[in-house]
């Protein structure tokens, strides 16, 4: 009998479950930063085992509603949980639960489907309050499982497999085997842009950065080009993202390309410009052209 099944991976910003995500399909599947709110979009990530798929389904952290891209996120969130047969709740094990997560995890223990609880960065939680934790939670009835791990270090992920496995039914394979995600190359090159984007601008501006791919075109000699649009919000934003004499868009772009070429096998060759949209986060005709369309989440 194969059993398969669609596994939500949720909780609020930077808890790590793009690094969770990544860690269950063995791929570097989602971007992954140390700053809250690096993903936007629902991402598939697939799990072939002996007799089984798992589908997970990476989320936006959960957080307060700003803008309409903040919608849209949220949004995301929201249909991620549509039709699961699993949903994992995700707490950063340095931090504290509070009464938001409380009300997240009560929720969604109460509903029909199975639930689980984890607990991550083991590698650097205190002892003490990881069992603190789990001693708040342990009387809630509905979560089926309360498991520490460390996502980044791949710690005790054995058990939360097999505690995914025993809640996937009977079912088709849903994806082939040789896939890993739902998303596009494009779509992983524009993501990868925008993690070295997230990674070196300071503070504020990362948060109104996009990426559009208006160029992916392989050449006769396999040598790849991709020219790409750096989206932000503000002039004084563009500036900080070319950098002195351009050194900041030279390294999201070597970096980058370090990555793209990791991905797609093939040597390429990135072309990466900087664009203005003001306020592109509010409006739903831009937010649409960059693939965070409001009407089809
Ligand atoms: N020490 C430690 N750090 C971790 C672990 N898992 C994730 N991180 C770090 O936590 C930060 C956030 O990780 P992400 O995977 O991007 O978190 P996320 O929940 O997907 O965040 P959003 O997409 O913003 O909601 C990154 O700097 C990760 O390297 C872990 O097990 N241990
Ligand atoms: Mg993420």
């Amino acid at each position: 009998m194969f059993k398969s099944g669609f596994v939500a991976i949720i909780g609020k910003a930077n808890v790590g479950k793009s690094t969770l995500l990544n860690a269950l399909v063995g791929e570097r599947v989602a971007i992954v930063s140390w700053r809250p709110q690096t993903t936007r979009n629902k991402i598939l990530g697939i799990m072939n085992g002996d007799g089984y798929q798992a589908v997970f389904i990476d989320t936006p952290g959960i957080h307060q509603v700003k803008n309409q891209l903040s919608n849209f996120m949220m949004k995301s969130v929201k249909t991620a949980l549509e039709g699961v047969d699993m949903v994992m709740y995700l707490i950063d094990g340095e931090k504290r639960i509070d009464d938001k997560d409380m009300e997240y995890i009560r929720q969604y223990a109460s509903a029909e489907t199975p639930f689980i609880v984890i607990i991550n960065k083991l590698d650097v939680a205190d002892r003490e309050k990881v069992l603190g934790m789990i001693d708040s939670l342990k009387d809630i009835e509905g979560i089926d499982a309360i498991i520490p791990i460390s996502a980044m270090k791949g710690k005790n992920l054995e058990p939360l497999k097999e505690r995914i496995e025993a809640n996937l039914n009977e079912g088709k394979q849903y994806f082939p085997e040789d896939m890993i995600t739902d998303k596009s190359l494009r779509f992983m090159v524009s993501e990868i842009i925008r993690e070295k984007a997230m990674k070196y601008l300071g503070d504020e501006i990362p948060y109104g950065v996009a990426v559009c791919i208006n160029k992916f075109k392989e050449r006769d000699n396999g040598l790849v080009d991709i020219d790409a649009d750096i989206v932000c919000e503000k002039q004084s934003h563009k500036a900080m993202i070319i950098g002195k004499g351009g050194s900041m868009l030279k390294n999201i772009g070597s970096t980058a390309r370090g990555d793209i070429e990791r991905l797609i096998d093939a040597k390429c060759f990135l072309t990466l410009y900087v664009r203005v949209k003001e306020s592109w986060r509010d409006s739903d005709f831009v937010m649409n052209e960059m693939g965070y369309d409001l009407k089809n989440i």
